[in-house]
């Protein structure tokens, strides 16, 4: 009878053991990626971590993650003198518990901006501001984010300066200033310029960016690399191989890239028969992150398309994201854990 027990005792350790080694080895996006020392992540809505589904689909995919609101200045920093740390703690609380890294999004940007920001406000004013903005958030984080969007759309598409309340008050330098007062706040984050549709080589935003970019590097300002968000829509051009010549062209002037927040949006009509354009430009983009070394990120906008800002902001498009709204992998998912292997 003992020898019996003792011998279902033993399978049962042997079934354990199996299931372990079963789950241990599953592939997914984040171990995939880390072992070709590529960064991948979600963009988090803090409610999504009281809900195991969502909580599960983060860790599976993130080594990195991005606050999709809380640290806009609307949530984090409202009125002169009042912050809400709250969602903004808990993100970071949950990364650190599951090893996951930060990237805050963002210090300086036009939109989700608090009321008390004045564009009257004289250029001395407006630096005070900016620079406790920077500190109070930068040395309460400090060694615990690692990397910073620390202004965010800074361009218009023609490749000008965008008209912000910074530029405004500040004046051209504010960018500048934003970046040496980070770099001095927290030397060792990761600090960046992010914006859209400044992927494509030869186009005027991506080129403005990309001149302007070498001379802060010339002149010395602590910026360690640029962001392409990647909000593609599959009816518009897409050019990998541009793509990746603006990449290397980065690279050249060490600079590094982080693919910040991609999505890929389709009609709503009948978007099956845009699903293998949509698949292919997420496979392309994923492939260009992994060979490039300077591609540091692949940062999603969000995971399901039940949360996306697509619909709201482009009527008639969505499905941009690589769950549909059950929760589920689309297909695309398994083409991308393909392109990882
Ligand atoms: O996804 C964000 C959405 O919930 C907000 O309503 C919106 C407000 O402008 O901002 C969205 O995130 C944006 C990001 O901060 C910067 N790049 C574009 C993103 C999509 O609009």
């Amino acid at each position: 009878m003992i020898k019996k027990l003792a011998t279902v005792a033993i399978w049962c350790l042997g079934c354990v053991g199996a299931v372990c080694v079963s789950l241990s080895v599953k592939d997914t996006m984040r171990s995939l990626a880390t072992k070709k020392g590529l960064e991948t992540g979600v963009a988090v809505a803090v409610g999504d971590l009281s809900k195991d589904t969502h909580k599960n689909i983060i860790l599976e995919n993130s080594s990195i993650i991005v606050a999709e609101n809380c640290m806009k200045w609307q949530y984090i920093h409202p009125r002169e003198n009042t912050w809400n740390w709250k969602d903004t703690d808990r993100l970071v609380e949950f990364a650190e518990e599951n090893g996951i890294s930060v990237k805050f999004h963002t210090l300086f940007w036009h939109n989700q901006n608090s009321p008390f920001l004045s564009e009257r406000w004289s250029r001395d004013k407006a630096l005070s501001v900016m620079d406790n903005h920077i500190s109070t958030v930068m040395e309460r984080y400090k060694g615990r984010i690692k990397e910073y969007d620390v202004v965010n759309e800074a361009f218009e598409d023609n490749g000008s300066l965008r008209n912000t309340i910074w530029l405004k008050t500040v004046g051209e330098d504010y960018i500048e200033h934003a970046f040496t007062k980070a770099h001095e706040c927290d030397p060792s984050a990761k600090l960046f310029l992010n914006d859209y549709s400044n992927e494509t080589m030869g186009q005027t935003k991506a080129d403005a960016m990309f001149n302007f970019v070498k001379k802060l590097k010339e002149k010395g300002v602590p910026i360690d690399g640029v962001g392409f968000q990647l909000h593609i829509d599959t009816a518009y051009g897409f050019d990998a191989e541009k793509i990746r010549k603006n990449v290397k062209r980065y690279e050249e002037i060490g600079v590094l890239v982080s693919f910040s927040e991609v999505d890929v949006r389709i009609p709503q009509r009948n978007y099956e028969n845009h699903l293998a354009k949509q698949q292919k430009i997420y496979c392309e983009l994923l492939k260009i992150a992994v060979e490039e070394p300077n591609v540091i990120n692949f940062i999603t906008w969000g995971f399901t398309d039940s949360q996306s800002w697509v619909p709201y902001t482009f009527p008639g498009k969505g499905h941009a994201l690589p769950y549909d709204e059950n929760l589920q992998p689309k297909p695309l998912y398994a083409e991308m854990l393909k392109v990882l292997k």
